[in-house]
Parts: C-alpha cells; sequence; structure tokens
C-alpha cells in the first residue's frame, strides 16, 4: 500500500498535465473498478471518487504518491450515454497524453474479470499496444467469480493478454495488490 496519497488537481486540458513527476494511469469500461483500484493502492475509502457519472468532459485525475509519482485516473470509455463523438475525443485525449508526455511509466489497462474483455477493452488493449507504452493488464472484480472457476477464468485471460504483464484481482479481497504495487514502484524508478 502507498503511503501520502494526496489529490492534486483535475484536468480536462493537457496543457495543465503538472509534469514534474513520473505518471502511471489507469484506464478501463466505465465501471471496472479504476476508482476502487486507487483507493485500495492508496489504502484509503474515498480519495478518488467512486461511481460517479461520467458528464461529457473528459478529466484526468491527479493523485501524488509518496511525493513520488501520480496515479492518475481517467474516465471510463464505453460508456453508453456519452456520444460517439466524445468517445472520440476521450481515444484522441488519451493517444495525445500519452505519445507527448514525457513522465509516462505504465498504464494499468482494467477489464472486468468476469465479463472481460469487451470488445471496446479489445480494442483499448490494440490501440496501448501500438502505441507501445508500458502496460499491466488488471483484471477486477475476481470476487465475483466462482472460486472454483477463478483458476480456468484467469488461463483464459492470460492467454488472450499473453506477451503481456496480466494480474487478476480484487478490491474486496484485495488480492495480488502487493504484486502490483511492486510493479508500479519498479516502473515509477525506471527511466523515461
Ligand atoms: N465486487 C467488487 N466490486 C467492485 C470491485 N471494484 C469496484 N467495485 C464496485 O464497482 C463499482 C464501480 O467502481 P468504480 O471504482 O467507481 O469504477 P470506475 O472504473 O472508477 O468507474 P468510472 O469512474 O465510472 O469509470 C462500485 O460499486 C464499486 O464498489 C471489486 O474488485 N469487486
Ligand atoms: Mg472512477
Amino acid at each position: 500500500m502507498f503511503k501520502n496519497a494526496t489529490f492534486i488537481k483535475s484536468i480536462t486540458d493537457l496543457k495543465d498535465d503538472p509534469g514534474e513527476y513520473p505518471q502511471v494511469l489507469m484506464i478501463g469500461r466505465s465501471n471496472v473498478g479504476k476508482s476502487s483500484f486507487i483507493n485500495a493502492l492508496a489504502g484509503r475509502k474515498s480519495l478518488a471518487r467512486v461511481s460517479n457519472t461520467p458528464g461529457k468532459t473528459i478529466t484526468l485525475n491527479f493523485y501524488l504518491i509518496e511525493n513520488m509519482f501520480y496515479l492518475v485516473d481517467a474516465p471510463g470509455y464505453g460508456y453508453a450515454r456519452r456520444s460517439k463523438s466524445a468517445q472520440d475525443d476521450f481515444i484522441i485525449m488519451i493517444e495525445r497524453y500519452l505519445t507527448r508526455s514525457k513522465y509516462m511509466r505504465l498504464v494499468c489497462l482494467l477489464i472486468d474479470f468476469k465479463v472481460g474483455p469487451t470488445e471496446d477493452d479489445l480494442f483499448t488493449f490494440q490501440f496501448l499496444k501500438n502505441l507501445k507504452v508500458p502496460l499491466m493488464v488488471v483484471a477486477t472484480k475476481k470476487d465475483k467469480v466462482q472460486k472454483t472457476h477463478q483458476l480456468k477464468r484467469t488461463n483464459e485471460l492470460k492467454r488472450v493478454f499473453s506477451e503481456t504483464n496480466f494480474v487478476a484481482y480484487s478490491s474486496v479481497t484485495k488480492e495480488n495488490l502487493d504484486l502490483i504495487e511492486q510493479t508500479i514502484r519498479n516502473q515509477v524508478m525506471t527511466l523515461g
């Protein structure tokens, strides 16, 4: 678990990127558990807002961890109520962010352990692979799958995301949280 997590700011324009420290971006479908994941990593109940209804504006929320790096919470993609053009805007903004930022060290793509990967997830996975950013796929809500089916499901997902760092996780049981924390720490220490 990380110490000293502080919300720094929300930005809607990349010119307001705080820069200065390495950054780790959380990306994933709406409701997949990005904010819960950030809260678990930070050991806080409500640092990141859980289940906020996505609006029209695309905001990136910056949380400074241990005065050393940022966890960045992105809005969920594939949200039905958001228009196609807003979804395109989202992809364009993320692409710009990932290709221009000197500080990006890791992208965590969150997918749902039970229902994922959706078509949107696979599109985003391919998009991130093409950008060649360091990537970790985190399958959330593992607790929602019966224990007896978890291994089979894990192996299925590992096959889909082969050659990519893949971790099954749950914000309820906190399974593999330490492993994920270590991966983030290692990536943050790498030079950009
Ligand atoms: N059972 C279970 N529920 C979870 C888990 N992670 C998140 N949730 C629940 O899923 C819902 C959505 O979680 P959020 O963390 O708000 O998801 P998000 O990806 O930040 O959603 P957006 O910000 O809307 O894109 C909430 O009701 C959480 O309590 C998990 O690992 N297991
Ligand atoms: Mg959220």
